[in-house]
């Protein structure tokens, strides 16, 4: 090849960027290729443009013409390059017929969900729902409800106060004092909501948590209408083959009180059913009549049974989660999966 023949110059450029075009592995060595030959300062073939000016006058038709032909050969194999190369993305991966990203989708707090599920077994018993204030008086919270401050159980319920007689409920119970204050019996009411207690933060203890609590007041109620409706809401909760156990215990709203336990049946994804062990999902009793002689009911004509349970502890029971923490702590992975 002679330097000083220019139309043979643009034939081997031609061939040296077509090979060069062939080799470019990505778009960003296929744009390196261009500018080495079209680059409006740099490229080879803009540089032979450029100086037709020097060239005889007879002979800048031809190279003209010649240097246009390639430029456009060149810029033709360009584009078939960079659409080749596009290919090999979406082979390496990226799927360019598939749809765009789902936007968030909002969902029940898991918590939320389990105070919904219980709430509308007992609604379709026949209650209704009752809600009153977060901060409440030491008579509402506490001396109402057959517990003096100076009781052991006033301690294992320390909340925070706001002022001398003025706490964070410990319980929603101060909302059942309330109704039956405004309201004469017959009371069935379930109230969930937010309480207080001065607990450590750790896998089982949150200082803030949910209740669900629930009355019953009305003439002629008894033991029996106490246990079958429990026993009832469990079946309905935790499907009709559950086994329901009444526990004595102790509560100062409450007498007798009861621990209530389930034990469940649950069915495998091969089929074969498997019992849990026992699981406490609620405390409850028989309501104290103090504490329905302290809101002006006559204990004599009236009774009525109670019970309070922690949606979150029922929410760990059925999802198997083991750290109550997981719940207030915002992590999308976790939370995501109980959206519906
Ligand atoms: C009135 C009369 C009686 C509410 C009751 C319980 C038993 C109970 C705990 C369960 C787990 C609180 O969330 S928890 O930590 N509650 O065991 N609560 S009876 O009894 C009442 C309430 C109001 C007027």
């Amino acid at each position: 090849m002679s330097e000083t023949n220019p139309i043979e110059a643009l034939a081997a450029l031609e061939s040296d960027a077509l090979a060069a075009i062939a080799a470019a592995a990505d778009p960003e060595a296929l744009e390196r290729v261009r500018i080495t030959y079209l680059g409006r300062s740099e490229g080879r073939i803009s540089a032979i443009l450029r100086g037709l000016g020097a060239m005889p006058p007879e002979e800048r038709p031809a190279v003209g013409q010649r240097a246009n032909e390639v430029k456009g050969v060149v810029n033709e194999a360009l584009d078939a390059r960079a659409t080749e190369l596009e290919g090999g993305a979406a082979a390496a991966g990226e799927d360019l017929t598939l749809p765009s990203r789902r936007p968030w989708k909002g969902g029940l707090h898991p918590i939320t969900q389990a105070i919904d599920e219980i709430w509308a077994i007992f609604r379709d018993l026949g209650f209704v729902r009752a809600r009153g204030p977060e901060a409440d008086t030491v008579w509402y919270n506490f001396e109402a409800l057959n517990t003096p401050l100076d009781h052991p159980a006033a301690d294992e319920q320390d909340t925070l106060y706001l002022a001398d007689s003025v706490l964070l409920r410990s319980h929603t119970s101060p909302v059942q004092v309330r109704t039956m204050e405004a309201y004469e019996p017959p009371i069935r009411i379930v109230a969930p909501g937010w309480v207080y207690r001065r607990d450590t933060y750790d896998a089982t203890h949150t200082p803030a948590f949910m209740q669900i609590e629930g009355l019953v007041i009305d003439e002629g109620v008894t033991f029996v209408d106490f246990k079958g409706t429990l026993a009832e809401f469990a079946r309905r909760y935790w499907g009709p083959d559950t086994q329901v156990r009444f526990r004595p215990s102790f509560f100062p709203f409450t007498e007798p009180s009861a621990e209530v336990d389930v034990k469940r049946v649950i069915t495998r994804p091969d089929g074969t059913r498997e019992e849990t062990d026992w699981l406490e999902i609620m405390g409850a009793g028989m309501v104290d009549p103090n504490v329905l002689a302290s809101v002006g009911y006559d204990p004599e004509r009236y009774t009525g049974w109670a019970f309070g349970m922690g949606p979150a502890r029922i929410a760990m029971l059925k999802h198997g989660v083991d750290d109550l923490r997981t719940f207030f702590e915002n992590d999308m992975r976790f939370l995501g999966q109980f959206a519906s």
